[in-house]
């Protein structure tokens, strides 16, 4: 497969890349007041309210999401702050700081506005109208500190931040819950940026609670909250730096495989209902086999294993079996690599590094042709890990790569004035 070392594969993240590779923080963290005396500066007066909301870490269950599956996910503290204050017209005037770029539109404009960042606000703006919200014009200042690019839905963060300070400024009486403020950020994704995600990143961001992983049932929406404090183990991101484009839309591309096979599988078994790749076995796999694309069979056949590693992954970790989490961890990226192909080389690197050094589980974290690796390390090899890592990545590469230590955190919400 080749791949091109450009920039982002998916639309959502397009703004990232375009901004900068191999040095993804390029902006600072920024407080609440801080970002309410930039706010000030642009828009003089009070009554501004801040919201924020977290990009996501996801232990396993990759590309699951809209296969029906189970995906693993919890928020970290990186994420998106906004000042937003409605200002009695129409228009909605809006300011990136990260990016020193600002626009304005009607709410009621159907094209909005062209750049991507602020393409992200007006799309939750539109999509909480359709639900029901009677947004109307606002003043806002937004900043970020998710990495971009690493694969931890930095725009998830964006959606998720905007659904629930708009709909806790507009709307009336109870107003959306939280998976209908998860479901205008996919809609947003979809309807707005071009990339059919699933819901993982944007459930993430509106669920999360600080200290718990999430197992959720992708197909019936359940979720059960985990309690995560690994004795003995941390979670570390090492993130590559490096995003890589593929032809096309290969996020998309991965999806429409999986959409294939099960509609091959439905067509030979009229009798039952096959919505997604959930919904189907080993055996249905073997029977489309002929049918079926020699690649798209190659995508199912990751989609089927790694449902069935996120239930391996849960029952490990109720019995505080780390190693076996780990062992599921490594199966995973290998499914990835080879199966989904969505790996790349510096992320097949890190893994064989982790697994060198003797790190209980890596893998490939998010959607995948770059970004970072998800790590659970001994305590005692944490700190040799993470040199080492380093060094050798930077030796080969030619850069740092960055290292993020997890910190699982709370889901979209307007932080108090203190
Ligand atoms: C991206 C998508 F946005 C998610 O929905 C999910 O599919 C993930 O890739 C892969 O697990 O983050």
């Amino acid at each position: 497969m080749h791949i091109s070392k450009k920039s982002c594969i998916f639309a959502a993240e397009k703004l990232q890349n375009e901004k900068n590779i191999n040095n993804p923080v390029y902006h600072k963290t920024m407080t609440k007041e801080q970002l309410i005396d930039i706010f000030k500066q642009r828009f003089p007066g009070d009554g501004m309210q801040v919201y924020a909301a977290p990009g996501r870490i996801n232990l396993i269950g990759e590309h699951t999401d809209y296969n029906g599956g189970f995906v693993f996910p919890g928020a970290v503290e990186q994420g998106m702050l906004a000042a937003i204050r409605p200002n009695g017209t129409s228009t909605v005037r809006a300011y990136a700081v990260d990016l020193n770029d600002e626009a304005q539109w009607d709410v009621n404009d159907p094209n909005g506005p062209k750049a991507t960042h602020f393409r992200f606000v007006y799309g939750v703006s539109r999509e909480l109208i359709e639900r029901g919200v009677a947004v109307q014009g606002f003043d806002t200042v937004f900043s970020g500190n998710v990495p971009l690019g690493a694969g931890m839905s930095s725009s998830a963060a964006l959606e998720s931040c905007f659904a629930f300070g708009l709909n806790d400024l507009f709307a009336e009486g109870e107003g959306l819950s939280r998976w209908d403020m998860a479901y205008a950020g996919q809609a947003t994704e979809h309807k707005y940026i071009g990339c059919n995600c699933g819901i993982m990143d944007q459930f993430a961001s509106c669920f999360g609670q600080e200290g718990k992983l999430m197992r959720l049932d992708c197909n019936s929406g359940e979720f059960e909250y985990f309690p995560f404090h690994p004795k003995g183990y941390r979670l570390v991101l090492v993130n590559s730096c490096v995003k890589h484009e593929l032809a096309g839309s290969p996020y998309n591309d991965r999806r429409r495989s999986c959409e294939n096979v099960a509609a091959a599988i439905q067509k030979l078994h009229p009798e039952r209902t096959i919505k997604t790749l959930r919904d189907c076995t080993w055996e249905d796999l073997q029977e489309v086999k002929s049918v079926c694309s020699a690649e798209d069979i190659q995508r199912a056949t990751f989609v089927l294993g790694e449902k069935d590693r996120v239930l391996a992954v849960c029952d490990a970790l109720v019995r505080d079996d780390y190693e076996e989490v780990g062992k599921q961890m490594y199966l995973t990226h290998a499914g990835l690599s080879k199966d989904y192909e969505v790996s790349c080389e510096e992320l097949d690197f890190l893994n064989d590094f982790a697994k060198e050094c003797g790190v209980t589980g890596s893998r490939i974290m998010g959607g995948g042709f770059g970004g970072c690796t998800i790590n659970l390390v001994r305590n005692d090899l944490y700190q040799s890990f993470v040199e080492k890592v380093t060094a050798a990545f930077e030796k080969r590469y030619g850069h740092k790569p960055q290292v993020i230590d997890v910190v699982i955190s709370d889901g979209a919400r307007r932080l108090e004035a203190k």
